[in-house]
């Protein structure tokens, strides 16, 4: 009678480690690391509609990390099955790229940073969506002049390339090569000057 209960005993202290183990939390989803910076989209109708309607193409978010960099986008309203295409894109100079009365703001040429064919052109689903995340860890790109050092921005094309949706990742120029040089280039001047900590007056 006495030897059952301790066998009992010992199975129930072999199943604590697979139990321990099971209920372990499952890692949640890959949160970007803290150094990542994340900028956000709204994508808006772009062209001749966009004087007549405030539609809005959904959203997208760029995370510029260390080594991993990714775009995501959430384009809903339109035409489901339809076939379009959509490229992150770079200002060529400060102002609104998503204004189409400002000229010479936007660059056509797509921003060289992702491989573009690899999801281009897409079909809407059913529900005239499209979600997509793409990474690289080629962004920014570091070819001189290639980055301008101004904002990047979302656009939704048609087939032919027309432009119908338009979001810029607001505050997206501190991702620039540039941005970043001139940062540096205030710390080393900062470190320069103040020698030591704070001065106390
Ligand atoms: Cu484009």
């Amino acid at each position: 009678m006495r030897k059952l209960p301790a066998l009992v005993a010992v199975a129930a202290l072999a199943f604590v480690p697979a139990g321990a183990l099971a209920a372990k939390p499952k890692p949640k989803h890959k949160k970007p690391s803290p150094r990542a910076k994340v900028y956000k989209a709204t994508l808006k109708a772009f062209g001749p509609d966009a004087a007549y309607t405030t539609k809005k193409f959904g959203k997208a978010q760029l995370v510029d990390g260390k080594k991993n960099n990714k775009v995501s986008v959430h384009v809903r309203g339109l035409t489901p099955g339809g076939t379009y295409l959509w490229h992150v894109h770079q200002a060529k100079k400060a102002g609104d790229p998503c204004d189409p009365t400002l000229s010479g703001v936007g660059n056509p040429a797509p921003y060289p940073g992702w491989d573009w064919s690899k999801v281009d052109p897409f079909r809407a689903n059913a529900a005239g969506n499209y979600n997509k995340t793409f990474k690289t860890k080629t962004f920014p790109v570091t070819t001189p002049d290639v980055d301008s050092g101004f904002v990047y921005y979302v656009n939704v094309h048609l087939a032919d390339g027309t432009v119908i949706a338009c979001g810029v990742f607001k505050g997206s120029r501190k991702a620039t090569p540039k941005f970043k040089k001139q940062q540096a280039a205030k710390k080393k001047k900062k470190k320069k000057k103040g020698k030591g900590p704070k001065a106390h007056h």
